[in-house]
């Protein structure tokens, strides 16, 4: 077998089968990713997300034995809805961001990496190979990076030239000595627009970020909004994408081809209402095929309550008094509560005196006392 000609043969298959952009890197150790690494939790930068065991992250070899090469593989996402509903007074929406739209990404990408692991092992049978997404070990970014994929953006994102930065990421260590493809130069240049758009100054500098202060990490979390964020966060449900969007390098890059990440947009810009009174058993039916789902529908609810509040949606404080006075869920309750309170009605100043008389929780009731507060502030 020439491992030269094999090669050639592979990216073909994998644009054949709708892989968008494919690039190798070797399995050497990602020694600059480590140092950043401990740097990011030295500083309580890390998310918590990613996987912990940092010589794992840095180290392909000890992943798979043998390990020569790593495949990237990268799929485009559309930045781009047809039909979005407006939303109008009297029926908000929150937004999912782009990274949740259509079919949940890890599925996708899966499936095309077994499509090409089934493709090299019928041509190289005794081939050892390991392919991850997302959830894997390896710093996807890291290896596209190093893959010749993209460069490594001030925004934190791996942009292509030909997709910008909508682009899912994935990887396959392969005991196959494939060629390293080149690796792009930096194309930010002096820009530094989304540094200075970013709403809660996440963007530490360049490349590095905070993410216990970006959006796209709030909205996931299970507990209540840390108040500095609750108004930044806007009608976001899920994710954040304000740094994409203001980037010129995305300019154009509608990326409309893959099918399966075409928006419904009723699910992807959905009505905040109904989603504060969802059952389990119909989040999952409606919602449980979209990545942004992962964490179940609890921040989803939260987050709903904060954008409508963000909205100063009149016509749902009867609702989100019915979930401060009843929900089982103190953050809902709490949440609910302090958005009462910035709507800002007479209704909503009784039943917060009246929540105040029968709260129990001193979590919620402090929440309560903030929703009180907004009366002698804004009257
Ligand atoms: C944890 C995590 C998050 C966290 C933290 C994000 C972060 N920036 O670290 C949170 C929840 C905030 C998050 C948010 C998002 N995420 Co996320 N997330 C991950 C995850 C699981 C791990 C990332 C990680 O380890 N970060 C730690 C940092 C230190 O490393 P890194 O970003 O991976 O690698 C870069 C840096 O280390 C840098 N670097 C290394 N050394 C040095 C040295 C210097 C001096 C500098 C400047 C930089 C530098 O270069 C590397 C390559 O770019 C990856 C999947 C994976 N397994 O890799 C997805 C992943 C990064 N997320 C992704 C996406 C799409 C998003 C969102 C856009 C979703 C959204 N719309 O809300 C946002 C973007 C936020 C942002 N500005 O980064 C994609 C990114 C695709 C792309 N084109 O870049 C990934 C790769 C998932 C995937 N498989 O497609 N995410
Ligand atoms: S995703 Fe949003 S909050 Fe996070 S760094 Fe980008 S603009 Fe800032
Ligand atoms: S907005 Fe400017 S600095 Fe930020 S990622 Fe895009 S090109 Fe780079």
């Amino acid at each position: 077998m020439n491992i030269n000609q094999f090669q050639q043969q592979l990216i073909e298959y994998a644009a054949s089968i709708g892989i968008d952009k494919i690039g190798f890197t070797s399995a050497s150790p990602f020694k600059e990713l480590k140092n950043r690494l401990i740097r990011q939790q030295e500083l309580g930068y890390a998310s918590g997300f990613e996987e912990s065991d940092i010589e794992k992250r840095a180290h392909p070899e000890l992943l798979l034995s043998d390990a020569e090469s790593i495949i990237s593989i990268a799929i485009a996402y559309p930045s781009k809805m047809k039909d979005a509903p407006k939303s109008i007074k009297g029926a908000r929406r929150g937004i999912f961001a782009r990274a949740s739209w259509g079919t949940d990404y890890h599925t996708v990408l899966r499936e095309k990496l077994a499509l090409l692991e089934l493709y090299i092992l019928t041509h190289i049978p005794d081939a050892k190979l390991r392919s991850m997404v997302d959830t894997g070990e390896l710093s996807d970014r890291a290896v596209a990076e190093r893959a010749g994929i993209g460069w490594s953006a001030k925004n934190c994102a791996v942009i292509t030239p030909e997709f910008g930065s909508y682009v899912y990421l994935g990887e396959m260590i392969t005991s196959i000595p494939f060629a390293p493809s080149e690796q792009m130069e930096d194309q930010c240049g002096e820009c530094t627009l989304c540094l200075d758009i970013c709403p809660t100054g996440a963007l530490i500098q360049g490349g590095q970020l905070n993410a216990q202060r970006c959006i796209a990490f709030i909205t996931q979390t299970k507990t209540m909004v840390p108040d500095e964020f609750r108004t930044k966060i806007g009608n976001r449900i899920y994710g954040c994408d304000t740094c994409q969007t203001i980037c010129p390098k995305n300019k154009g890059k509608a990326n409309l081809h893959q099918e399966a990440f075409t928006p419904d947009p009723e699910l992807v810009k959905p009505l905040l209402l109904p989603l504060l009174n969802m059952t389990n058993r119909t989040f999952k039916e409606t919602y449980g095929h979209m990545s942004g789902a992962w964490r179940g529908k609890n921040p989803i609810q939260r987050n709903a309550i904060l954008a409508l509040a963000h909205f100063k949606e009149v016509s749902a404080v009867p609702t989100l008094i019915e979930l401060m006075e009843k929900d089982a869920r103190p953050v809902i309750r709490g949440t609910a509560a302090w958005a009462i309170g910035k709507i800002n009605t007479e209704e909503g100043l009784t039943a917060l005196k009246k929540a105040e008389q029968n709260e129990k929780v001193e979590e919620v009731l402090a929440e309560i006392r903030k929703g009180l507060e907004f009366y002698t502030i804004e009257k």
